[in-house]
C-alpha cells in the first residue's frame, strides 16, 4: 500500500540555480580548489592535518624547510602519515563532478593547492598543482626523484618520527615534493594559473580559506578584473564576503548538483 504521506521533495536549493546561471554563458572557466575539496575523502584540511603528536605545531611553521632540517624525523614522519592517508583516500563525487564539468566549457583549467592527487585520480586532466604533490618525493639538495614505494622499510615504519631515507644518488635527505612555506611555487604553474585567471570568464573557488599566498591572490586578481567569482565553502571566509556568489555548501554536495544542472556528470 502506497504511503499516504509522501516525503515532500527536498527544497531545491536556489544556490544550484544561481550558480548555474552565473556559469551558463561562461566559455572559459578556471577552478581553484583547496584542502576543503578533499575533506569528504577523509583527507584532513591543512588546518586540521596536525593531529596527535603534531597537534601542537603551527602548520605554517612546521611545513617549512627550516623545520625539516631542524627536526627531519618529526617532519618526515608527519608527511609519511599524510602520504598514507592520501594514498588510502578515494576521490568523492565532487572530484568526479569537477572532472565532468570540464566538458561544459570551451576552456577549463583546474588549479589546486592540494597535494593529494585526488583530482587526477578522479579523472581530471591537466591539473595545475600550485603546491606540488605529497605523492611524489625527492631529495632535499638535488631534487633527485625518490620512489617511496621502493623504500619498504620506510613505508613499514610505525613510529610517528621517521628519519628521512638518504637519496640514492646524492645522499641528501628525502623530502616530499611539496612547496613549503617560504619556498617559491613552481613558476611555470603559477604563471599559467595567473594568465588563465586573467583571461577567464569566471572563477569557481572550492574549499579554501583563501589565506595562503600567492594562491589566494588568484581570486583577488579575478575580483580586481571584475571577473565573476563563485565560492563554494560551508564556512564564510574573507573571500566569500567579496565573491559574486557564496554557495554555503560542501564540495561533495554542491559540485555534483552543479554538474547535473549544467547537463554533465551523473545526477546527484
Ligand atoms: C611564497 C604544501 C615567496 C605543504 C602548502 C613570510 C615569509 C615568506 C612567505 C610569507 C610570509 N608571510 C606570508 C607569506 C606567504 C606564505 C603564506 O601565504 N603564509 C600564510 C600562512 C599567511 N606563502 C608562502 O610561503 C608560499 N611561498 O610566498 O614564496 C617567498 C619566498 C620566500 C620569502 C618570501 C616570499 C608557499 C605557500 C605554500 C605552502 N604549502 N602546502 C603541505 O601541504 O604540507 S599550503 C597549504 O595550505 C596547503 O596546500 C593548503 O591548501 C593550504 C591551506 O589553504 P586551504 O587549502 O585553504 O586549506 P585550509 O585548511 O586553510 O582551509 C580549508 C577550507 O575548506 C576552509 O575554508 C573550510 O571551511 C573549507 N571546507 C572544509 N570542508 C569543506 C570545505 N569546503 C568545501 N567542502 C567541504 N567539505
Amino acid at each position: 500500500m502506497d504511503s499516504l504521506w509522501t516525503r515532500p521533495d527536498p527544497p531545491v536549493s536556489d544556490h544550484v540555480g544561481s550558480a548555474a546561471r552565473q556559469l551558463e554563458s561562461v566559455r572559459r572557466l578556471v577552478v581553484l580548489t583547496g584542502a576543503g575539496m578533499s575533506q569528504e575523502s577523509g583527507v584532513p584540511t591543512f588546518r586540521d592535518a596536525l593531529t596527535g603528536l603534531w597537534a601542537r605545531y603551527d602548520p605554517a611553521a612546521f611545513a617549512t624547510p627550516e623545520a625539516f632540517l631542524e627536526h627531519p624525523a618529526r617532519v618526515f614522519g608527519w608527511y609519511l602519515h599524510r602520504w598514507r592517508a592520501a594514498r588510502a583516500a578515494q576521490p568523492h563525487a565532487g572530484h568526479v563532478a569537477l572532472a565532468a564539468l570540464a566538458e561544459a566549457f570551451d576552456e577549463f583549467l583546474l588549479v589546486t593547492q592540494n597535494v593529494d592527487e585526488l583530482h587526477q585520480r578522479a579523472g581530471s586532466r591537466d591539473v595545475i598543482e600550485l603546491h606540488g604533490s605529497l605523492m611524489r618525493f625527492r631529495c632535499f639538495a638535488g631534487a633527485h626523484a625518490f620512489d617511496i614505494e621502493t623504500a619498504a622499510d620506510v613505508i613499514a615504519a610505525s613510529d610517528a618520527e621517521v628519519p628521512p631515507p638518504p637519496c640514492r644518488e646524492c645522499g641528501s635527505p628525502v623530502r616530499p615534493d611539496v612547496v613549503w612555506f617560504g619556498e617559491l611555487l613552481p613558476q611555470d604553474a603559477l604563471v599559467r594559473a595567473w594568465h588563465a585567471v586573467e583571461r577567464c570568464d569566471a572563477l569557481l573557488v572550492v574549499g579554501t580559506s583563501s589565506l595562503v599566498y600567492p594562491a589566494a591572490g588568484l581570486p583577488d586578481l579575478a575580483l580586481r578584473n571584475r571577473i565573476p567569482v563563485v565560492a563554494i565553502n560551508p564556512e564564510p571566509t574573507s573571500l566569500t564576503e567579496r565573491a559574486d556568489m557564496w554557495w554555503p555548501e560542501r564540495a561533495g554536495t554542491a559540485l555534483p548538483a552543479l554538474a547535473a544542472r549544467m547537463g554533465v556528470g551523473a545526477p546527484p
